[in-house]
């Protein structure tokens, strides 16, 4: 008799989800091993998993072989050929959308694959994609997967520099583009930006470009070939390369508080139960449900609930190419009714920037088909909340804020839609497999409710990083080490009367601008390539819009300001030196120009004065003599922006 395959746990009753949280930490093994049998393996693990929190060693399903394409796409195709996987929404609203079934995406996933396999790609080599929000990216990632090649998806917002960090660090051997992106009422000659990039990078040997824009560019003799071109006659089919569960399947560049952003490494089956497993919950998706993620394939959220947990679980997912202000602030909601999306899923920033624009924009869509919204990304403010859960959900969609992380690979904390509790600036309960704990500064856990602390994680679960490539040390030593035993957030958090955490922010030097990462660090990197500049100090301050702002507090050459024209030229020229350094994405908000900055008598910045500065909290800066020259405090406050 053949066995009748098992279903995926779903978590129904509030009661449910307690039974399943008690399981997963006191039995993970049980727990998982259950939650892992439906996938397709094709051999099952060794061993559920094991753990060393010390080093940040963590495996899941050792043993196991599999390839996550054979869980997105193949083992649809029996039920689920013929419905909708991917519906593409282009940037311009009077541009045709397109639309994928499972057995078209399958194909069009093979024979990327193909190309890629043609034009020497083989398992374990590392491949970037600077590519817009269409189709072709999520196939190609996917054709990556699908050969066991490792992706790495770099923001096509990055700079050439940045693309240039990425590629070297991952000695990626190809990279696939495409001719141009729109975005909103912007063009970028993406592939302008690739061989800027490329200049400096000796690995690449292939270049793949998307046509997209029809666009005319450069095509460099003997590295660069038309992805149409190469796919005019290869097959249909790609057998699958079977993958061990451990083997990486992507890298993904995350800012941290030093150094140079780094690539954060998820592997194959630990992230695909985990990917699966929070998106099925979280979202409580039903079968005939539209969902769509907002986030772009460069960033985790895109990689995790646009891509592989919406096709693990075989819903139907949108993928949008434009911005939720163009051409209007209406846009959002004009697709949400035009597809009839049921699970709304985006960011703080976009629900604040379209609440500052008349409610008409979104008062005249119907948004009858939603059921459930979702936010990530940052903390929500209340008033966020409460517009979102109004005028967009109607108060009858529950709201989920996810709390997660590039590392987490998925979502960890969270309120399961219509379930656990959902409460407004509460990220909620911890789910199934995750132990958050909250420390203090010497390390130890604070008991109890109505409490606040540095926020760790105590257990491994299926979708922890594995590493940072090339240099487990750097892992070890910014998650596993800050407090050992424990995986190490970066965040601070409050776990509230009843128990439902709250997300503060950063307690490490990242600043959290719309919902992307950058690290003071590397901000302050880039303006010191600046020839006029000294000296600089990057905080993050309260945005209306973005969550923080970009403070920049920088010191000259002597002599290069005197008049404020020339302060305005330097502004300017800083600016440039960031876009190219690091990208647009990375601009600040303010850049104060100064003589000194506070500094102890060690020589280390006192940034929490700066903070106090640029956040207008100028009465309460605190104990300044330890400074080495407290008047520099003064002159910074008189020059505030
Ligand atoms: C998924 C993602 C991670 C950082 C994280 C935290 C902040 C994310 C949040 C949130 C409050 C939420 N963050 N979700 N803060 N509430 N629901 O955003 O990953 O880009 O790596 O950023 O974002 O500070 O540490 P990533």
């Amino acid at each position: 008799m053949p066995e009748t395959p098992a279903k995926h746990p779903r978590i129904r009753s509030i009661e449910g989800y307690h039974e399943a949280y008690h399981l997963s930490i006191h039995h993970p093994e049980e727990f998982w091993a259950s939650v892992a049998a439906p996938f397709t393996w094709r051999r099952k693990w060794d061993k559920v998993m094991s753990s060393d929190m010390a080093s940040g060693h963590n495996t899941w399903f050792e043993g196991a072989r599999l390839n996550i394409t054979e869980n997105c796409l193949d083992r649809h195709l029996a039920s689920r050929g013929n419905k909708l996987a991917l519906i593409y929404e282009p940037n311009d609203p009077k541009t045709r959308h397109l639309r994928l079934t499972y057995r078209e995406l399958h194909q069009e996933v093979c024979k990327f694959a193909n190309v890629l396999h043609n034009n020497g790609v083989e398992k374990g080599d590392r491949v970037c994609l600077y590519m817009p929000m269409i189709p072709q990216l999520a196939i190609a990632v996917l054709a990556c997967a699908r050969i066991g090649a490792v992706h790495s998806v770099i923001f096509a917002g990055f700079s050439a520099t940045a693309i240039a960090d990425r590629v070297n660090d991952a000695q990626a051997t190809v990279v696939l583009t495409a001719d141009g992106l729109n975005r909103g009422a912007k063009q970028i000659p993406v592939k302008r930006v690739v061989d800027e990039a490329l200049e400096t990078c000796s690995s690449v040997r292939r270049v793949i470009v998307v046509e997209h824009l029809g666009w005319p560019v450069h095509m460099e003799e003997g590295r660069d070939v038309w992805y149409h071109e190469e796919a005019a006659d290869v097959p249909k089919t790609c057998p699958a390369e079977e993958m061990d569960a451990e083997d990486p399947l992507f890298i993904l560049y995350t800012s941290g508080s030093t150094g140079k952003p780094k690539g954060v490494v998820h592997s194959t089956a630990g992230y695909m139960v985990w990917a699966d497993y929070t998106f099925r919950n979280v979202f409580q998706v039903e079968e005939n449900d539209v969902y769509w993620c907002t986030a772009d394939v460069g960033w985790v959220t895109g990689h995790s609930y646009l891509l592989y947990g919406p096709l693990l679980a075989g819903s139907t997912s949108l993928m949008f190419e434009g911005i939720p202000t163009y051409p209007d602030a209406g846009r959002f909601w004009e697709v949400i009714d035009k597809h009839s999306v049921s699970i709304f899923y985006t960011a703080p920033t976009a629900i604040r920037s379209l609440m500052a624009a008349p409610l008409d924009n979104v008062l005249s869509y119907s948004l009858d088909s939603l059921r459930v919204l979702g936010s990530v990304g940052e903390p929500i403010n209340e008033e966020a909340w409460y517009w979102y859960y109004q005028h967009v959900g109607k108060e009858r969609c529950p709201v989920v804020d996810t709390w997660w992380q590039t590392e987490t690979g998925g979502i960890m904390i969270s309120a399961m839609a219509g379930i656990t509790p959902s409460v407004p600036a509460r990220a909620g309960l911890p789910l199934p497999g995750v132990l958050p704990v909250l420390l203090n500064q010497d390390g130890s856990e604070i008991e109890g409710n109505d409490q606040e602390g540095y926020l760790a994680i105590k257990q491994s679960w299926p979708g922890i990083l594995r590493t940072t490539y090339g240099d487990h040390e750097r892992a070890r030593q910014t998650y596993f080490a800050p407090y050992p035993g424990y995986y190490f957030t970066g965040d601070g958090a409050r776990r509230d009367e009843n128990g439902l955490y709250r997300i503060i922010g950063r307690v490490d030097d990242v600043i959290n601008v719309s919902g992307h990462r950058f690290g003071t660090a590397e901000i302050e990197n880039a303006i010191n390539q600046n020839p006029h500049v000294v000296e600089s100090a990057v905080v993050g301050y309260p945005h209306d819009v973005k969550g923080q702002g970009i403070y920049a507090y920088v010191i000259c050459h002597e002599g290069a300001v005197g008049k404020e024209a020339d302060k305005v030229h330097i502004e300017a020229s800083i600016i440039e030196t960031i876009v190219a350094e690091i990208g647009k994405i990375a601009k600040p908000d303010k850049i104060q120009i100064v003589t000194g900055l506070p500094k102890t008598r060690s020589g280390k910045i006192m940034r929490r004065i700066l903070r106090k500065v640029a956040e207008g909290e100028t009465s309460s800066l605190g104990d300044t003599s330890t400074l080495l020259d407290p008047a520099v405090v003064d002159e910074i406050i008189a020059g505030k922006k």
